[in-house]
């Protein structure tokens, strides 16, 4: 075990670039990320396994941000690992710079998720958790490993912790483990100026592990994480109490922690001052920007028992891959997006039915055939017709991970956000379904999906005001306005942020949903209808004549 006054130093090493970054900058959020230092430093030199030679590995633990504003804690330890030079800090939140203010998706330099609207990035968590038991249900335990995550006051807030809470304790997801950085403020005000609640007893009540610690405190973050590790029914939450702008100092030498100020703008903004605050930790004030040569040791001597660790693991995957050929090939194809050869032209649709029913019978054939397809529904299961892939499948439930579908109960933002862990996790197609009406309540995470260019697919039926007797309230009338924008707008990669397919009849709905499979760099948005529609006449191959229409972009 590495002595505390290392770890303390690695932690202090962590502060003192997270407000360098932060003041070099001019903006951003100091005050978080020098409270959260201890814990992170724990996770990513005692615990977090990867592989320093290939930050890909589909066998990774996963971290998951929730705060993306203390990313500077972020890059901050992932230039102890090597991922970031000092030059990219210097450049934190700058034009052009891979050290933006609020993190981006960014597996190879270990970047697991984009983060900013809080309360995402945990959920996210809890779809890659789910993604991991349902991978290691189909190739073994071997494949296993852990979900971390590090929430904040605004993400235990945000109503979207509710869902993910209750999912991953009625899932009893014990493969997630999340740290809770409770340091009493936000951005306006303290926490306790706004809540009263018992955080501990709400996710008790979820079904989690609760565990309540000094999260300033290298021995007990330790305790925790290895308490965490043991617990093989629930999903663990790790309460810190910590302290806000810790080792933030005046310029008369005293304390300047536990301010609101310092959440959102540099330490000399906020009345603190910085040459005292970097010789406080240890740091030299002219240059701040260094690591110091033990951390710096005790980061590169991590990496070289992961790899000792890495290549373990790999042993043991090539003695499965020996006595399990075909498995071994389909584990490949997972991770690969190879799609299984499906003859679209073989599914027959029957005419003049709803498009919601012909996705139905399309999904049925997915059912058993795409067998890593994850489709969920937020409890609209028989009414957006998702339930047609129950044909060959189960719901996912507490032990028992061998199905393929997620009753996500009345949640649609929480089962989207799940969507966007389960697809960066990898290896599994997510699915989603609800009324189109209510995809307003999952536009932050369908935003999410195309910032980051993940293929979720989106259902939603009962798509225009033929809802009829369900009234207004029911009537989707702007919604294909708003997802036809975030079509049309470019993303990173220059292309459009999703693909929205809105079938006139079940023939053009096969041929949407092979388009919708194949499009594997955004999102796609499915729009069904809940009514009959008569079939549009045409001559020939019902299916050919629309394929080739699909194909030039014709709905
Ligand atoms: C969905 C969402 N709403 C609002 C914000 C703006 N915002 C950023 S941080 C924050 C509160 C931060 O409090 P906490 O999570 O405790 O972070 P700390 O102040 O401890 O760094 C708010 C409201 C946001 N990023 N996302
Ligand atoms: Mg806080």
């Amino acid at each position: 075990m590495t002595d505390t006054n290392l770890v303390n130093k690695a932690a202090d090493n962590i502060r003192i670039l997270s407000a360098s970054m932060v003041e070099k900058a001019k903006s951003g959020h100091p005050g978080g990320a020098m409270g959260g230092a201890d814990f992170i430093n724990i996770l990513y030199s005692e615990f977090l396994v990867f592989d320093p030679e290939n930050p890909r590995w589909e066998n990774r633990d996963r971290f998951f941000l929730d705060p993306g504003h203390m990313s500077p804690m972020l890059y901050a330890v992932l230039s102890l690992m090597g991922n970031y030079s000092m030059d990219d800090l210097k450049a934190f939140r700058q034009w052009g710079s891979i050290t933006p203010g609020h993190p981006e998706l960014d597996i190879d330099r270990g970047v697991e998720n984009t983060s900013g609207p809080l309360g995402q990035g945990h959920t996210m968590a809890v779809g890659a958790a789910i993604a991991e038991r349902f991978l290691a249900a189909r190739f073994g335990d071997w494949t296993s490993h852990k979900i971390y995550t590090f929430i904040s006051d605004g993400g235990i807030q945000e109503e979207i912790s509710q869902g993910a809470g209750r999912i991953a304790g009625s899932l009893g997801l014990s493969n997630l483990i999340m740290f809770y950085d409770a340091n009493n403020v936000q951005l306006s005000t303290y926490v306790d100026d706004i809540t009263d609640e018992d955080t501990a007893k709400k996710y008790e009540a979820w079904g989690w592990n609760v565990l309540s610690i000094n999260g300033n405190n290298p021995v007990e973050i330790r305790e925790a994480l290895t308490k965490a590790h043991a617990e093989t029914q629930k999903p663990t939450l790790i309460i810190g109490k910590t302290i806000m702008g810790k080792g933030a100092k005046s310029a008369d030498g005293n304390s300047y922690e536990n301010k609101v100020s310092t959440h959102g703008q540099p330490l000399t903004a906020a009345g603190a001052c910085i040459k005292q605050t970097v010789e406080g930790l240890g740091g030299n004030a002219d240059e701040p920007f260094q690591l110091f040569d033990d951390v710096a040791q005790l980061y590169a001597s991590r990496k070289e028992s992961l790899k000792k660790i890495v290549a373990q693991r790999k042993l043991v995957q090539v003695q499965w891959e020996k006595e399990n050929p075909a498995l071994a090939v389909k584990f490949r194809s997972f991770y690969a997006n190879e799609l299984p050869k499906i003859d679209f032209s073989t599914i027959v649709q029957k005419p003049d039915q709803a498009t919601r029913a012909a996705s139905a019978t399309i999904l049925g054939h997915f059912s058993g055939n795409i067998e890593n397809m994850i489709v969920s529904s937020a409890d609209l299961s028989n009414s957006d017709k998702t339930d047609g892939f129950l044909k060959n499948t189960k719901p996912l439930t507490k032990g028992d991970f061998s199905g393929a579908f997620l009753h996500a109960g009345v949640s649609e933002l929480t089962m989207a956000c799940i969507m966007n862990g389960l697809a960066l996790h990898g290896g599994v197609i997510a699915v989603c379904g609800t009324f189109f009406v209510f995809s307003d309540y999952m536009k932050p995470a369908l935003r999410m999906s195309a910032l980051m260019e993940l293929p979720v697919k989106y259902i939603w039926t009962h798509d225009a005001f033929r809802v009829g007797e369900d009234g207004p309230t029911h009537q989707p009338i702007e919604q294909e306005m708003q997802v036809r924008l975030l079509e049309s707008l470019k993303n990173h990669s220059g292309k459009n942020s999703m693909l929205v397919l809105r079938p006139a009849d079940v023939e053009e709905t096969t041929v949407a949903w092979k388009m919708a499979l194949e499009n594997v760099d955004s999102p796609t948005g499915l729009i069904l209808s809940r009514q009959n529609i008569k079939n549009i006449p045409r001559a020939g191959n019902p299916y050919q004549n629309d394929d080739e229409d699909g194909r030039y972009g014709h709905y």
